[in-house]
């Protein structure tokens, strides 16, 4: 079939909307209509050349809603008309990881999805002839998706598309973080670095969970506003203070350090001051933020020796197929609240629209609908 998709020929070039070439489902998979995609942060940084996992040309996108139209031989968990989230963390409840319960790291498709394949290592879009490469097993930047089915959740039909897109990736990524990877508890001092759309996430999550100092680290002062109406009790300026009084004002402002910090930039230097901006003894720093390749994360070792500890998170430690249809359900009923953070919508033909806002640090979420 034909699809119109948003194609990255090369690094820092605009998408270009095109009728793509797409091949049916295999066995074991199914296609789905995409009805709506987020922009996230990491979309940006794939396209930019930072990934050491990016690809070209491929079709970028991972953060979807839509609705099953076929499915491939054997797929037996979802059918025709089910409305799905794509996972770009699948979860195939079979292998050692699942089986664990120790991590949703499900490992069963990862070889082939970091290398933009389908699992039986071939990629169902191309371009007049030429192979495009799917892109985090999900490829939501197209009208059209074939989707592993362990890599779709299935959601209520009534959860509008435009909004639980955004599950597919930065609320999971941020309220899970919160729940599942830090395990927050009532009463905590925490402190977020990156006041976008992953850590106004985990700004509403730790309000939700009773958190009580929630301070929140940007250089963007326009981020303030929206901070603190999803939860934010103190908001620290990095760039006005300078990154070296960071540590010592987070410090100061939590009491002797944060309970839990953070780092939702994918800066490095911003990782080491979430770890050290930590209580001493017991504080816990998650880095959620995604760095450039060639990247290392640094600090004394005494920071750990005494007590802090370093740990990360993807799809905030949420098992696809569990997890996601849960969070539709706190979204439907008012318990997270999504609308205000898509501070804009579009049409595919303005999709670079979306990552110009991103960059310009005027948008929160940008979400195109198809
Ligand atoms: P975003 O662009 O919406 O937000 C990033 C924010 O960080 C912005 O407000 C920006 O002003 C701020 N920032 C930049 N430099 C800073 C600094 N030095 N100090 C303090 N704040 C600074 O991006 P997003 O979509 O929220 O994504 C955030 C990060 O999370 C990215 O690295 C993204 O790739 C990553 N991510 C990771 C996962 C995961 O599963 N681990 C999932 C989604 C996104
Ligand atoms: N491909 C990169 C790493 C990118 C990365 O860490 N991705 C996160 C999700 S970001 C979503 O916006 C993730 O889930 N990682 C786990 C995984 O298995 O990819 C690189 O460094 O090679
Ligand atoms: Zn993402």
């Amino acid at each position: 079939m034909k699809t119109r998709a948003a194609i990255a020929f090369e690094p820092n070039k605009p998408l270009v909307i095109e009728e793509v070439d797409l091949e049916g489902p295999k066995a074991g998979e199914v296609l789905v209509e995409i009805m709506a995609t987020g922009i996230c942060h990491t979309d940006a940084y794939t396209l930019e050349g930072k990934d050491s996992e990016g690809i070209f040309p491929s079709i970028l996108g991972h953060e979807g809603a839509g609705v099953v139209r076929e499915v491939g031989a054997g797929v037996t968990s979802v059918e025709p008309g089910d409305h799905v989230i794509p996972l770009y963390t699948p979860e195939c409840r079979t292998c050692k990881t699942c089986l664990s319960q120790k991590s949703n790291l499900c490992t069963s498709i990862r070889a082939t999805q970091g290398k933009g394949l389908m699992p039986d290592g071939t990629s169902r879009f191309s371009f007049k002839g030429q192979t495009l490469h799917h892109y985090m097993g999900c490829s939501t930047f197209s009208n059209f998706t074939v989707m592993p089915e362990i890599a779709v959740a299935k959601i209520r039909k009534d959860a509008p598309f435009d909004k639980a897109c955004y599950i597919g990736c930065g609320v999971t990524t941020g309220v899970g973080a919160v729940i599942w990877t830090a395990g927050v508890e009532p009463g905590s001092n925490v402190v977020v670095f990156g006041l976008g759309g992953i850590g106004l996430n985990v700004i509403q999550a730790a309000a939700l969970v009773g958190a009580d100092k929630i301070v929140g680290v940007d250089i963007n002062p326009a981020k303030r506003e929206i901070a603190e109406k999803f939860g934010m009790t103190d908001f620290v300026n990095a760039a006005e203070i300078g990154a070296s009084n960071v540590v010592d004002k987070l410090v100061e402002l939590t009491g002797g350090g944060a309970d839990y910090s953070f780092d939702c930039t994918g800066n490095t230097d911003v990782m080491r001051q979430a770890l050290e901006c930590c209580h001493r003894g017991w504080g816990t720093s998650v880095v959620i933020g995604v760095a450039e390749a060639g990247k290392e994360i640094s600090t004394r070792p005494f920071q750990l020796v005494t007590g802090r500890v370093w740990k990360g998170s993807a799809f905030g430690g949420a098992r696809g197929r569990t997890d996601t249809p849960k969070i539709v359900d706190w979204y439907m009923d008012k318990k997270i609240n999504i609308d205000d953070l898509i501070t804009h919508t579009m049409p595919l033909e303005k999709i670079n629209d979306a990552f110009d806002l991103m960059h310009e640090g005027k948008s929160i979420r940008s979400v195109v609908v198809f």
